[in-house]
């Protein structure tokens, strides 16, 4: 297979200052009409090697005259081309209607709309595509006037008419210069909803959410989310937008969230509608942080974009990092900074310890689809948290805005934006930059001792070898420490920032009144795992005492994982985090969506990942139990956390989230005790809920339960909810993520189900994606869950490769696991690999994988 590698970056050879799109649109038959204006760059002899995916081109003419000597490399048109600048135009047939990959012009729902980002444009037509390349587009589309009514590309809207038989055109033009992979265009029979924005300046922005007309009514969130993050992006960045008009469309066939193309970003539907009998706070709080991600991008993507692929975390990484500060901003920080970090261990910190483990910015790849991961996006936020925190927050802001003044309108790599940070923040992060270049999470181990009033704090880190990379150098760790009174409960020091960029490192503490505790990586300040030498107790009393709601967060954990972890080793004792949840539910200065975070139990993935070899039943068996025994000798508690605002009409407030969360992890508890009444506890919450979120809490309970209610439940669900497929992916999502021990069963069964299909990227991730990540019944001990998530992957990888490769990762697991299951995880692999006509997106992942 062709490796891209990053060192062998060279300039494009020819420009293209100018592009005119001309598309006469029918989902069979699509024809496009690009012309080009290139310019030669640099001293050369070289023709204009265009790129293409699928199609032939019909004619090619240069300067207005027909040509034939032009010829196919591979998937290039290339031209022969003697001057210093052309005009270029070819015309090629697409058929939207055959595009199931979803890539390029595709039809969803009756309308067709484009996905560009990475390699998706070349699909449409040939063109130089790779984000170096810059052109100003202008783009006419004609379409029949009864089916596609809306026409809608990227920019401002120049000119639309009537033609004779039925069709109509329309004109856009987008003044700013942008990649290819930006590019958008929307045809259909789509309603809008519509508001407008005043920017700083005193630009008069329309801004518009264009769904099915019935869904109308579910836009309002993701539109009041849109004007909360221009305005914040504008008071926290001082980023403002740039063109007349900001549109939205949502479709629901989408390989990913949603897009950033200029001016025209289309949506996932499941990112934008909302209304409380539909969607959970979990829904809501995401389609605002993705509404914003894809607006921050206009300035972190689209006025500045990636000189290469290599670079994708510069856009990627910087944008997650401010659409999490924005969230932090609408609610409690602290609960998003658990709910991040929850995300960073559940995706990130496995894929940085497997075989497909990364740098931040890559070094070589394939199918650069497969690079759309977690730690690109995730581990890339936390960089930018690093160095934010190294700079500070004046010395960060300079360094944004020098990083935005200087690199505006241009392709920029990663090392600029650092090169931003040093020079506005005037530090040095000449070491800092390993955190690009090197993967793995480092491993620190942290042990304080105590001398009459003086504490030492030794440090040692490793990190720990990942493929390609057997041997690291030791990288710059900012971590947040304090030290508490194991007496009083009181601060003993300031919070430090200690820059821990060496193999060992000891920091010296004076002037101590009483024994000290180490509150340490507080804020979660470094991506890194953090060992101590802290006691249960010492935990249990960070849990109860520590003022950094974080470190309290985290010290609960780290006990919980370490009851959990020697119990599934056969060690049970639950009395600290038994002591340590009844002090947290009886605290009455927190609030209730961090109560509800804190005493909840590690993913069983999560303790999976502390184990030598994974043990999937025992470590099922050890979580189950310490649920039990949660729940009967705190019963009286969890029956007063659930009672806590019963009948309470639902509002999407701060409050009411923390209180529906709450309720439901109390519901859960109850229903591990293994009360008599939790059944029909949940179904009375299940039935007489007045929005998703306290129906899908009580499903996910019955939905684990023996209780005959839950099929009840679960065809109530059905049959309320079966015409609307967002909905009806968390009736399959729900099913694949039950702990009930025939779930591998239920799952085979319900990829049977007249309403699923492999088609729509959503539904497919909501049965095969959630059973891969239910860790029990995905790894039973008889193969049968590789087996079956095999299969589907190579039927869905001759449908849409990218969305079968995402799917991939559980498989690649099988070093951590016993060998019996290793040796049958590599058995599906192999077969993976050995199938004909397999993509090169699944090839990849599934081949190195095996490595
Ligand atoms: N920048 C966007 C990435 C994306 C994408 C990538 C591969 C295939 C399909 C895709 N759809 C969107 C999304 C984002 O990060 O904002
Ligand atoms: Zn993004």
């Amino acid at each position: 297979p062709l490796v891209i590698r990053r060192e062998d970056y060279t300039p494009p050879e020819w420009l293209v200052p100018e592009t005119k799109l001309d598309f006469d649109l029918d989902p069979a038959t699509t024809r496009v009409t690009a012309t080009l204006s290139v310019t030669r760059n640099g001293d050369h002899a070289a023709p204009l090697r265009l790129d293409g995916a699928g199609q032939k081109p019909m004619s090619v003419t240069v300067d207005g005259v027909a040509i034939n000597d032009w010829r196919i490399d591979g998937e290039q048109l290339v031209i022969p081309l003697t001057g210093a600048a052309h005009i270029v135009e070819t015309q090629v047939e697409i058929a939207p209607d055959r595009n199931t990959q979803l890539m390029g012009l595709y039809a969803s729902g009756g309308n067709l709309c484009t996905q560009c980002e990475a390699e998706g444009f070349r699909r449409i037509t040939y063109f130089p595509d790779r984000p170096d390349v810059l052109s100003v587009y202008s783009v006419r589309m004609t379409a029949d006037k009864k089916h596609f009514p809306v026409l809608l590309a990227n920019g401002d809207p120049v000119a639309q008419g009537d033609l004779e038989d039925g069709r109509h055109w329309a004109t856009w033009h987008d003044p700013f210069p942008k990649p290819s992979y930006l590019f958008a265009l929307v045809a259909g029979d789509l309603a809008v909803n519509r508001s407008s924005f005043t920017t700083m300046s005193g630009r008069e922005v329309s801004l518009g959410i264009w769904v099915r007309e019935a869904d109308l009514p579910k836009t309002d969130h993701a539109l009041k989310a849109l004007e909360l993050a221009m305005a914040w992006d504008e008071t926290t960045y001082g980023r403002e937008y740039d063109l007349d008009v900001f549109n939205i469309v949502a479709v629901d066939d989408f390989n990913f969230g949603a897009m950033e193309n200029k001016g025209l970003n289309i949506f996932n539907s499941r990112y934008i509608l909302a209304d409380p009998d539909t969607a959970t706070d979990y829904d809501y709080d995401a389609i605002a942080a993705v509404v914003a991600h894809e607006y921050f991008h206009n300035w972190s993507g689209n006025r500045i974009t990636c000189r290469d692929w290599f670079q994708l975390s510069l856009k990627e990484g910087f944008t997650v990092y401010r659409d999490q500060g924005f969230s932090a901003d609408q609610g409690s920080r602290a609960v998003k900074r658990i709910e991040d970090v929850r995300g960073l261990r559940a995706s990130q910190f496995p894929e940085d310890a497997g075989p497909l483990a990364h740098p931040v910015r890559p070094e070589s790849y394939q199918e650069i689809s497969n690079f759309y991961t977690a730690t690109i996006y995730n581990k890339g936020a936390e960089l930018i948290r690093m160095m934010a925190a190294i700079l500070g927050p004046q010395g960060f802001r300079a360094g944004t805005d020098l990083y935005f003044d200087r690199y505006d309108g241009t392709a920029a790599t990663c090392e600029d934006f650092v090169t931003s940070m040093e020079e506005g923040g005037k530090v040095d992060l000449t070491q800092f930059r390993l955190w690009y270049s090197q993967a793995g999470t480092p491993r620190v181990s942290a042990s304080l001792s105590h001398d009459g009033d003086r504490a030492t704090l030794r440090l040692a880190q490793q990190v720990p070898a990942t493929p390609g990379q057997p041997v690291k150098s030791p990288m710059v760790l900012p971590l947040r420490v304090k030290l508490f009174g194991a007496e009083s409960g009181a601060a003993l020091t300031d919070e430090r920032l200690v820059l821990f960029d060496d193999t060992l490192d000891s920091i010296e503490f004076e002037g101590l009144a009483e024994r000290p505790v180490l509150s340490i990586n507080r804020g979660f300040s470094a991506p890194v795992v953090v060992e101590s030498d802290r006691t249960a107790a010492d935990l249990a009393f960070l849990s109860a005492h520590d003022d950094d709601p974080f470190a309290r967060y985290e010290a609960m954990q780290q006990l919980m994982l370490d009851t959990l972890v020697a119990s599934a080793g056969g060690h049970a004792d639950h009395e600290g985090v038994i002591a340590a949840v009844a002090n947290t539910l009886a605290a009455t200065d927190l609030d209730l969506a961090f109560v509800a975070e804190a005493v909840l139990l590690p993913s069983e993935s999560f303790i999976g990942d502390q184990m030598a070899v994974v043990d999937p039943d025992a470590i099922f068996r050890a979580r189950e139990a310490l649920r039990r025994d949660l729940g009967t000798r705190l019963e009286a508690q969890w029956r007063q956390a659930y009672a806590q605002g019963e009948g309470q009409p639902y509002a999407y407030t701060p409050e009411g989230k923390g209180l529906r969360r709450l309720r439901t992890v109390a519901l859960g508890y109850i229903a591990a005790s293994g009360a008599a009444d939790a059944a029909d506890l949940a179904f009375a919450q299940f039935d007489s809920a007045d929005n998703m979120t306290d129906r899908m809490g009580a499903l996910t309970t019955l939905v684990s339960s023996e209780s005959e209610i839950r099929t009840t439940a679960l065809d109530i669900f059905y049959s309320q909810y079966c015409d609307n497929a967002l909905v009806l992916d968390k009736w399959f999502q729900a099913q694949a993520q039950s702990s009930r021990d025939d779930t591998g069963a239920i799952v085979a069964g319900l990829a049977e189900h007249a309403d699923f299909t492999l088609t729509n990227p959503n539904r497919a991730r909501s049965l095969i994606g959630a059973f891969g990540a239910n860790q029990r019944a995905f790894n039973n001990a008889d193969g049968s869950g590789y087996r079956f998530l095999a299969d589907q992957l190579i039927a869905l990888d001759r449908l849409n490769p990218q969305t079968a490769a995402k799917l991939l990762p559980p498989l690649g697991r099988w070093r951590r696991f016993d060998s019996a299951r290793a040796g049958l995880m590599r058995a599906e692999l192999e077969r993976i690999v050995r199938t004909p006509g397999l993509s090169k997106d699944l090839f990849e992942q599934a081949s190195k994988s095996l490595e």
